[in-house]
């Protein structure tokens, strides 16, 4: 099977990306052996009980990876330009839905774009869900300016048994695209990992590009596996040569 002989450019298109895309602008992915859960405890950092039982420890994780993601040397790669580029030209529209919680995709250009696991560049009362923007340390001694409740303002970032942002939106995309792209995602973290097979049962083309083949990769009817930077730009270029044609 070939993508060509599977979808038209009439087709609407539902991007997932996860870590693998963001590694080669310098941040770190989750499980690879060089990894954030390498060197830190999921029930330690990211579930809503460690940040109740010490906000300060989940507080220093968080307020490290905002300072990384601030470094001029973090900049999007030639993945997120071309998923950037893809928005502009493809005729049936493109969803991209990010579990990233850095801001690469937007800063490569995508601006029909999901966040479902948050965005670490934005911060939150717990208590009244007030958003703010900006990327300085988060303490426990702040209070919040719409309620005025102390200690309850944490990163906007979806943490195990939080419910993930924007799931109609993504449930009917995922319902009525012609082809479905996973790209630099393990398959381990449920909702995301199950999208392959909502995608497919609605009659999409499903194909993945990843550096390995994931949990999923049977589900795909098609995969590529090589380092994002070289295998997204190629596949944008595909599609670029079938609305050409
Ligand atoms: C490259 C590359 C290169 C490397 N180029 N590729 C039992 C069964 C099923 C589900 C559950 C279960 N028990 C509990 C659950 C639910 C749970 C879950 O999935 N747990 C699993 C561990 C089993 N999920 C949840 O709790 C979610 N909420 C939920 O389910 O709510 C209920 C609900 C149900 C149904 C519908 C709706 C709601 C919430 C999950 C929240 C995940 N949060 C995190 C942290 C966010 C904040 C932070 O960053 O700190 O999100 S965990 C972490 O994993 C992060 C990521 O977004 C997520 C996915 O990781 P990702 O992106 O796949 O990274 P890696 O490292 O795993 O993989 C990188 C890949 O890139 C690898 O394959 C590499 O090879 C590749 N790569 N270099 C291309 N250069």
């Amino acid at each position: 099977m070939s993508l060509r002989e599977n979808i038209s450019p009439s087709d609407p298109i539902v991007i997932l990306t996860g870590a693998g895309i963001s590694k080669e602008s310098g941040l770190q992915t989750f499980r690879d052996p060089d990894g954030i859960w390498a060197k830190h405890k999921i029930e330690d950092v990211a579930t809503p009980q460690a940040f109740a039982r010490d906000p300060d420890a989940v507080l220093g994780f968080y307020n490290v990876r905002r300072a990384q993601m601030g470094d001029a040397e973090v900049q999007p790669n030639a993945a997120h330009q071309a998923l950037g580029a893809l928005e502009g030209f493809w005729p049936g529209g493109v969803l991209l839905v990010t579990q990233n919680i850095d801001d690469l995709h937007a800063r490569g250009g995508s601006r029909n774009l999901i966040h479902m696991h948050g965005e670490l560049a934005k911060t939150r009362c717990n208590e009244c869900g007030d958003l703010v923007g900006g990327i300085g340390n988060i303490e426990t001694a702040m209070t919040c300016a719409q309620c005025g409740a102390t200690g309850t303002m944490r990163p906007h970032v979806v943490w195990f048994g939080e419910m993930p942002l924007e799931m109609d939106r993504i449930g009917a995309a995922l319902g009525s695209c012609g082809l479905f792209v996973s790209i630099g995602t393990s398959g381990n973290v449920y909702p995301a990992a199950g999208f392959v097979q909502e995608a497919r049962t609605h009659g999409a083309y499903t194909v993945e590009l990843n550096l390995e083949e994931s949990l999923g990769a049977s589900l795909f009817q098609e995969g590529r596996y090589g380092p994002a930077t070289e295998i997204v730009p190629t596949f944008v270029d595909e599609l670029q040569a079938l609305v050409q044609s």
